[in-house]
């Protein structure tokens, strides 16, 4: 018999879909997008819809695996969690708990994904991730800026006069974004794309500006300049509701409009017309996260912050600087879920440097990892280090779906659940504001068991079972309890699927900001007090020729290694084979100057690592620049993290995954 369920995407996504899903004597047969959700209605990506094949995978784990001479030998459950509990237990008492690493990342916007966190506190504490690769420099500007990183709701847009569309591949990795940029320009707003990339999202602008990466923050210095020469800054908001306009200034003096050109490799022209989007708004600004992988990432989206405040688009309907939306994230309690103050110690790694975090760690030194939601081996920079970092360490866990690069690494590999499998609710802190429900709908392959139950298992075996001693409902419960004052409960979400939860969809329109001051801060306290530069700053890439000449000489070529179409993140190479190679796309310029036609094949390396892989040329894309989309596993040729550098960004919590120099051979 075929039935259809409402569901939810799991995937680290913007968009946050609703599904409808078919299950047919037990199996999932099709996955769809639910036309009755608010947002998302009816349309999803293939990324989404693939999720029926990676259910029904037969590359899927299904029992737990021990490493034994070099080779995975399948053992029970009971085996699995009783040696791993007892080597915590050891571990716990030889050299503390902050021995063993939580390596993660959010690879599944469950609320209870976060219980790991609770397990880890229980455990005493651990040495665990701080800081974010994907986003951590733009959410700590905007901290810093306006006191939290919160977007506009979703239909704001139709307020908008001008979009900019600032280094965000929207056509591609937020598609509802996509469809509601259609949507304003046919009421007659302007779409102005920034981005080294002539991307899909381009195509359908009204202005393509190809920029040099990396370089940002010094074209919104160049508009801030023209703006204020022109008389045209907001000097009420700036009077009443900013403090450290005077450092703008001071900056804004240090660059002449022909060095920006220059540098930027943008024309005056362009600078002229973004002025003019700016000055005649309301201008929505959608920040990307592509930019602020860089150096100087925090202080791009600072200047940028920055911009729109003075041209008037802060707290306006139409405008906003709308980066990540961790309102939506806030409205749940992670404090109760997590039980924060169990943690007798702590340790922390950045978590773009957590192989060196690994390789140097002295009393204690790691003596385990457990690896949850995430697939670092792939996914986290300079692929070489981490991979000696987690060869360095005695014992490794890592639960997963299948056998990954980083699960091939492991002692013990534990065959999770996928979203179907399991209940949760689901949202992401990124674009709109809805949670979504998703209950379970199949059961899981084999001997595969949710991340919840290996928690509870485990915490039984260390003697704090007590506190998994809920039911899923009774966690999730806890984790919404902020919300029932506001008429959101399990039940009632159980029944809708889909509810809004309690933000502001025009953020600082009270004009009341959560900086120290309580105002927006060109000059930030709360930078200054963790011991960073608080005023605003414009700082080149760390790797270019204005930085390294003698490395920009070597290695002549910027490498970006933005989201691939067709997979989140590593997720999908698995089950579509056409994208278990190694594609590098390059300028146009590049194509000439080294004679390349597509499929040829070519190297690319610097200092840290080397890929092979076929030429593809990308059209009008910014000169002397590469992409090779992020994602793919070592053992298909290779991910692009053996070239990306580790570095931490200017204000200590991003990474500088494009801030990354390479040179270009071809290959016979
Ligand atoms: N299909 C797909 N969608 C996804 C994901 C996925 O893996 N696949 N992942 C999801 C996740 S976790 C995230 S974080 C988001 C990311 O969403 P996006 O921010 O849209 O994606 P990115 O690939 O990080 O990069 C975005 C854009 O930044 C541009 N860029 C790079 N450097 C610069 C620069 O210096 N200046 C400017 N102006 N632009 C620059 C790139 O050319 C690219 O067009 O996407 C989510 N959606
Ligand atoms: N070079 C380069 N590197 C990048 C990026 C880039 O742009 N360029 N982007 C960065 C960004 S934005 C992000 S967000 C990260 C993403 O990095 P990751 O989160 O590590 O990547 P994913 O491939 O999404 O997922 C990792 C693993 O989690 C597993 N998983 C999924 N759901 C579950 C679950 O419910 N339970 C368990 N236990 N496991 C699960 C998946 O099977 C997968 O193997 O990558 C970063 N790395
Ligand atoms: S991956 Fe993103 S766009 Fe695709 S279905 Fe999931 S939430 Fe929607
Ligand atoms: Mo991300």
């Amino acid at each position: 018999m075929k039935q259809v369920f409402k569901s939810s995407c799991p995937l680290n996504c913007w968009d946050s879909c609703g599904f409808e899903v078919t299950v047919e004597n037990g199996k999932v047969v099709k996955v769809e997008g639910d036309k009755d959700h608010p947002i998302t209605q009816g349309k999803i990506c293939g990324r989404g819809r693939m999720l029926e094949t990676k259910t029904n995978s037969n590359k899927r784990l299904t029992v737990p695996l021990k490493k034994v001479d070099g080779n995975f030998k399948e053992i029970s459950w009971k085996q699995a969690l009783d040696e791993i509990a007892e080597k915590m237990s050891d571990i716990k008492e030889l050299y503390g708990p902050t021995a063993v690493l939580h390596s993660h990342d959010y690879a599944n916007n469950g609320l209870l994904k976060n219980i790991d966190k609770r397990f880890f506190n229980c455990f005493g504490g651990a040495t665990h991730l701080v800081g974010s690769i994907c986003w951590g420099s733009g959410i700590e500007a905007q901290t810093w800026d306006f006191g939290s990183s919160d977007s506009h709701a979703p239909d704001d847009i139709l307020h908008s006069q001008h979009i900019v569309i600032w280094g965000r591949n929207v056509a591609r990795t937020n598609m509802h974004l996509f469809q509601k940029l259609q949507e304003a320009k046919k009421q007659g707003a302007t779409i102005t794309v920034i981005d080294p990339i002539y991307n899909a999202t381009a195509k359908i602008s009204d202005q393509y500006i190809s920029i040099k990466p990396g370089m940002d923050g010094l074209v919104a210095i160049g508009i801030m300049k023209v703006l204020i020469q022109e008389n045209k800054e907001d000097t009420n908001f700036i009077e009443k509701y900013t403090v450290g306009y005077n450092d703008l200034l001071e900056l804004l003096n240090q660059f002449t409009i022909d060095e920006i050109c220059s540098k930027a490799e943008i024309t005056l022209s362009e600078i002229e017309y973004l002025a003019s989007i700016y000055i005649n708004g309301p201008t929505s600004t959608f920040l990307g996260l592509g930019m602020q992988r860089y150096a100087n990432g925090g202080n791009t989206i600072r200047l940028i912050d920055a911009l729109v405040a003075i041209s008037g688009n802060v707290g306006v309907r139409g405008g906003g600087a709308n980066f990540g939306n961790i309102q939506v994230g806030k409205s749940f309690s992670m404090n109760a879920l997590a039980l924060g103050d169990k943690k007798t110690e702590s340790r922390t790694f950045t978590m773009m440097e957590q192989a060196d975090g690994i390789l140097k760690s002295i009393d204690p030194t790691i003596q385990m990892i457990i690896v949850t939601c995430g697939n670092p081996v792939a996914q986290v920079p300079d692929s070489t280090k981490i991979m000696k970092a987690f060869q360095s360490v005695e014992t490794v866990v890592v639960i997963d779906h299948f056998l990954t690069d980083t699960a091939e690494m492991a002692d013990y590999v534990l065959p999770a659940t996928t979203v179907f499998e399991e209940e949760d609710i689901y949202y992401a802190s990124m674009y709109h504001h809805y949670v979504n429900y998703g209950e379970k709908l199949v059961e899981p392959p084999g001997e595969a068991k949710s991340d919840l139950w290996i928690w509870t298992q485990l915490a039984e075996r260390l003697g704090f079972g007590k506190e998994f001693s809920y039911t899923r409902d009774e966690f999730l419960k806890i984790g919404m309890m902020g919300l029932e004052s506001e008429g959101i409960t399990l039940e009632k979400l159980k029944e809708e699927k889909r509810l809004p939860l309690p933000v502001n969809h025009t953020p600082w329109n009270d004009m009341k900001f959560s900086t120290l001051s309580g105002k927006f801060e060109f000059t930030s306290e709360l930078g200054s007090i963790k011991g960073f530069v608080g005023k605003p700053q414009y700082l080149f890439p760390v790797e270019s020729e204005h930085t390294n000449p003698a490395l920009a000489e070597k290695y002549p070529y910027q490498l970006l290694s933005i989201h691939p179409l067709r997979s989140n993140h590593s997720q999908h190479y698995v089950l579509i084979e056409a994208m278990q190679s190694v594609k590098i796309e390059v300028s146009e310029d590049i194509a000439i100057e080294k004679q390349l036609a597509e499929g040829d094949k070519v190297r690319i390396h610097n200092s840290r690592g080397e890929l092979n892989g076929s030429v593809k040329i990308m059209k009008k894309a910014h000169p002397k620049t590469i992409n090779v989309d992020e994602g793919l596993w070592q053992k298909f040729g290779g991910s692009v993290n053996l070239l990306t550098p580790d570095r931490v960004s200017d204000n200590g919590q991003g990474s500088t995954l494009y801030d990354c120099l390479v040179g270009l051979e071809k290959i016979e």
